[in-house]
């Protein structure tokens, strides 16, 4: 499939997506937002392809935010349908049954960091900058930003992040516990794609169950996540990998799963 805006290059499992339009710092317009949504379908269902690694091309952006030149002129109801063709993006990383992960290699702003925040977790480089400037601009996160960040560091941090508008290092972040770990810049792609390999080396489907049981039981009061996580856990038992990879383990051998 060709994309204006998109990158991507599929290595041993690993596709690298990058968002390649440098010249506005990787701002999501509608268009870039269509491709990441065909993309990620693309991506699914594409049966060489294990994981997803995430980045923007050039030195400075991951994504500096949404379009600001497209979103200027724009009417109460094309702000919110706008919105929301940005949150069916996240949302379809959210349901993917493959992991994606976020190597933010410069800023991420409003919209880009939503779009992190998006993936299943994130790799920084000691350059990246992250923040939501969208109160300096008169307006909120608009990409489920408000709800996935106060879900993930709780509503103080997040309080703090949305109500100043600041921008806040690799480090912070880290520490926050918004990003998993920090790289050089020039190590954090293949940092990233050696994550990326370590899971696409495992079973697939102990994956995608696993990603399903967190991010569906993040929605539900705990019993019944240990309900729906028990639920998932049995119908792996139906699975030839489960056989495969309990046998291989009693065998002492690495297993050869088939993603079935
Ligand atoms: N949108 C459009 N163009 C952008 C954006 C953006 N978000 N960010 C950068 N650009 C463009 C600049 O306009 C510039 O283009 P040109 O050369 O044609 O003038 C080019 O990229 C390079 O940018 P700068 O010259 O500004 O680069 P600097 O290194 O000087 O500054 C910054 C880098 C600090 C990242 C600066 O570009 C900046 O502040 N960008 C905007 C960041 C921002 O505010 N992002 C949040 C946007 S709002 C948002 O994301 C809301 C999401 C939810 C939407 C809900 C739907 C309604």
């Amino acid at each position: 499939m060709e994309y204006k805006n998109l990158l991507i290059e599929t290595t041993d499992a690993v596709a690298t997506l990058t968002v390649n339009r440098p010249q506005a710092l990787n701002a999501l317009n509608s268009e870039v937002l269509d491709e990441l949504g065909r993309a990620l379908y693309q991506l699914e269902y594409d049966s060489a392809v294990k994981v997803v690694v995430l980045t923007g091309a050039g030195e400075k952006a991951f994504v500096a935010g949404a379009d600001i030149k497209e979103m200027a002129d724009m009417s109460s109801y094309e702000g919110h349908r706008f919105a929301v063709k940005g949150q069916h993006v996240m949302m379809a990383m959210e349901k993917m049954k493959k992991p994606v992960i976020a190597a933010v290699n410069g800023f991420a702003l409003g919209g880009g960091l939503e779009l992190a925040l998006g993936c299943d977790f994130i790799y920084a480089s000691q350059k990246a900058k992250l923040g939501f400037p969208e109160v300096t601009l008169g307006i909120i996160p608009g990409f489920g930003g408000t709800q996935n960040l106060s879900r993930l560091i709780g509503p103080n941090k997040a309080n703090e992040m949305i109500f100043t508008g600041r921008m806040i290092g690799a480090e912070k972040a880290c520490s926050w516990g918004i990003v998993n770990e920090v790289f050089a810049p020039e190590e954090l792609l293949d940092k990233a794609r050696e994550t990326a390999a370590a899971i696409a080396g495992v079973g697939s489907l102990g994956v995608a169950y696993a990603k399903d049981a967190i991010a569906n039981g993040l929605n539900m009061v705990k019993e019944d996540g240990f309900r729906y996580e028990a639920s998932l856990f049995g119908v792996l038992f139906a699975t030839e990998d489960q056989k495969e990879g309990m046998a291989a383990f009693v065998e002492k051998r690495k297993a050869a799963f088939k993603n079935r």
